[in-house]
């Protein structure tokens, strides 16, 4: 069958959409797929050189005329260019809003019919298809895409409920580079970090906004440190980083909560934890969830969105009703004192990675997909 040259727009920053973008890439660069990014930034730090991906990148000039610069009309004549200068065959945005409104200008500036498909990652429906100001603009996306695929079938579901988009919206879960997540030797990490042999390490792995509700991280915490000798490591940047810190002053865990900020080391820090905190109020998959359960470590995460798809509750971790502190702590200690009970979910967690988001068989629906919009059988 012919080789595809695929066209991907992503946002390059910190984020499970990026990473599965990256991921996606290079696995479909192996199958002898020719991937052309299209960014402002080069995705992520573990792109090495491969003969198969490309990037291009998105600038935009600062004029005086300008109070905001519009990217999104400049990715869009960078798509159109790199369509015509690639005789692309299709192009995969990752988002909604902008992504794939500027695929839709910019095919339409090419004059091309090339097909479209948006990966929807969450945030553009939960969060922007609820503004008034932006829902229009999510379902236009949705409506100019070839075809739109959701995350987990939470998010679809949320899609046509919130969006209401004319066309179809499928479901292909995310998967994991299942040769990096397994459990690593950590060497002396867990020293190095000021971390007794003896202590418990609970992690959280975000990029701190608001929608990952890092407080009742640090409450449960606070209760549990009381029990349980332990350590918090919270690893990741962002804007409610500073107000976090704050918190844990005012609650006197400075020395037991350790901010690692953005790190390439995860499965070995996976390998020093006993378990994950995510009490996110809004979740389209969860991506460290998965991360975690490959690398052995079970979770306590809340039962909202995507998150029952990939923690089952009792089986590889448990799950919380959001803003539930209590039960957040009941259930971490039980996982933190029962050695027994914490083999059985390390053991079930594997399972779970390896039967249900295997990345042979998510990619190979990706594949298919990207056939289907070329017009290749
Ligand atoms: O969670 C974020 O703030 C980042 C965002 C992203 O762009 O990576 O995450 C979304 O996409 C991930 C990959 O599909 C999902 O694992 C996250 O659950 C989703 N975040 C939300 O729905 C809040």
């Amino acid at each position: 069958m012919k080789k595809l040259k695929i066209g991907v727009i992503c946002y390059p920053s910190l984020g499970g959409s990026g990473v599965v973008a990256t991921e996606l890439a290079i696995m479909m660069a192996n199958k002898g797929h020719e991937m052309h990014f299209i960014t402002s930034g080069m995705p992520f730090r573990f792109i090495e050189e491969h003969t198969n991906i490309y990037f291009h990148e998105v600038t935009i000039e600062g004029y005086a005329v300008f109070k905001y610069p519009p990217y999104d009309i400049a990715l869009a004549n960078r798509i159109a260019q790199v369509i015509l200068s690639e005789n692309l065959d299709l192009l995969h945005v990752h988002y909604a809003v902008p992504h794939a409104v500027s695929a839709a200008l910019g095919k339409d500036m090419a004059n091309s019919d090339i097909g479209v498909i948006t990966t929807l990652h969450g945030t553009d429906v939960t969060i922007l298809g609820h503004d008034p100001g932006l829902k229009n603009t999510v379902r236009y996306g949705i409506n100019k895409s070839t075809i739109t695929t959701a995350v987990s079938e939470s998010l679809r579901i949320e899609t046509n409920e919130i969006i209401k988009p004319d066309k179809e919206v499928r479901t292909i879960y995310n998967f994991i580079d299942e040769k990096k997540y397994i459990p690593v030797y950590p060497g002396n990490l867990k020293k190095d970090l000021g971390i007794k042999p003896h202590e418990k390490v609970i992690i959280h792995i975000s990029n701190f906004r608001d929608v990952k509700n890092i407080p009742d991280i640090i409450h449960s915490f606070k209760e549990i440190s009381k029990l349980v000798d332990s350590k918090l490591i919270l690893v990741g940047e962002g804007e409610e980083k500073e107000e976090i810190k704050r918190l844990v002053m005012e609650s006197r865990l400075q020395e037991r909560v350790l901010f690692l900020g953005k790190r390439d080391d995860l499965p070995e820090l996976l390998a020093i934890s006993d378990l994950m905190f995510h009490l996110s109020k809004k979740e389209a998959f969860g991506l460290v969830l998965l991360e975690a359960l490959a690398c052995g470590v079970p979770s306590v995460a809340t039962n909202v969105g995507g998150i029952p798809e990939v923690i089952e509750d009792g089986i590889n971790g448990f799950l919380v009703p959001y803003g539930d502190v209590n039960t957040a702590v009941e259930k971490g200690l039980l996982l933190l004192q029962d050695e027994e009970l914490h083999a059985t979910f390390r053991k079930n967690g594997f399972q779970t990675a390896k039967v249900k988001f295997p990345s042979s068989k998510i990619v190979e629906q990706y594949e298919r997909l990207y056939y289907e919009v070329a017009g290749e059988k």
